[in-house]
């Protein structure tokens, strides 16, 4: 069997890298690949010298969306039967952060997977769009609820309701992008991201992202309440001690993830 993801290389000190690869379907997203990804996340986030997760594509696609192939036969028994929502869920529930490098296109289910993500870096030629209404459906991973909360009411209705696709300069406009760089070193800028956040004190970075992803469906006071808690649990780390030491001293912090 032939893999549709890989993971075989470090990108920078710190960095596990995970590349979609199917070009010949624009690494349009089937059960394979989303097994392969949720594998490849999985054996990241239990590598203690991986501390942050580059997901990319090719410089023509991230992923042009769940692969309609596979599922335009299906009924929805066999849909339900797939459960594809596993696979999305796991990968959501990743503990180290994650940076999209985005090429190329990222529909439909591919623009999904790069929200997933917790930071995007865009190359100049990336377009997003979630262009199932154009297939007769609407988004199933998060694309109405996602994409709603990055860029808005207005925009993200008139890309659901159209299909249109969106550049990487407007992406960057509408908040749905951290930045966007020539094609050229788009790869290299989002290692280069990830290997910063891997520089730093690993049970901070969890506890900061899993914090920041609270404020999404909860109240301002218990996302308060849940931030509160995981800063006091960071004064239980022997990187608290170091970072703050390393501060007072004037020298580089050593984490220990501990
Ligand atoms: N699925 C399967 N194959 C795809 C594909 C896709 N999404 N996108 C492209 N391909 C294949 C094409 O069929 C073509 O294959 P061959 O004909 O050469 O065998 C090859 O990739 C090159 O594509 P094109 O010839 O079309 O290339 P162009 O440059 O002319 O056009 C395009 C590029 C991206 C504009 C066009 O390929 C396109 O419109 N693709 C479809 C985009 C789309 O509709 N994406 C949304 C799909 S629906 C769920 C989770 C997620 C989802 C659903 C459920 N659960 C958890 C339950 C997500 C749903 C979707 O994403």
């Amino acid at each position: 069997m032939e893999f549709t993801c890989i993971r075989n290389y470090t990108a920078a000190p710190g960095v596990g890298a995970v590349q979609i690869n199917r070009p010949a379907a624009l690494n349009a997203l089937n059960l394979q690949t989303m097994t392969e990804i949720v594998e490849a996340f999985a054996a990241c986030d239990a590598d203690s010298d991986i501390r942050c997760i580059l997901l990319h594509g090719n410089e023509k696609a991230f992923a042009a969306g769940a692969d309609v192939k596979e599922m335009s036969g299906a009924g929805a028994v066999e849909m339900l039967e797939r459960d594809q929502f596993a696979r999305w869920e796991r990968i959501r529930q990743t503990k180290k952060p994650v940076i999209a490098a985005v090429s190329g296109f990222a529909l439909g289910g591919g623009c999904e997977l790069a929200m997933l993500c917790d930071m995007i870096v865009a190359s100049e030629t990336a377009q997003f769009g979630q262009p199932e209404i154009n297939i007769g459906v609407m988004p199933g991973a998060g694309g109405t609820q996602r994409l709603t909360r990055a860029v808005g009411k207005a925009l993200a209705m008139e890309l659901v309701l159209t299909g249109r696709m969106l550049s990487a300069r407007e992406a960057l406009r509408a908040g749905l992008v951290n930045r966007v760089v020539p094609v050229e070193t788009y790869l290299y800028e989002a290692a280069a991201l990830a290997r910063e956040v891997a520089s730093k004190a690993p049970v901070a970075a969890r506890l900061a992202k899993e914090s920041v992803l609270k404020s999404f469906g909860t109240s301002l006071e218990s996302g308060l309440e849940f931030e509160r808690k995981n800063f006091y649990m960071l004064f239980a780390t022997d990187d608290q001690k170091e970072g703050m030491s390393a501060f007072v001293e004037k020298r580089k912090p050593k984490w220990t993830g501990k």
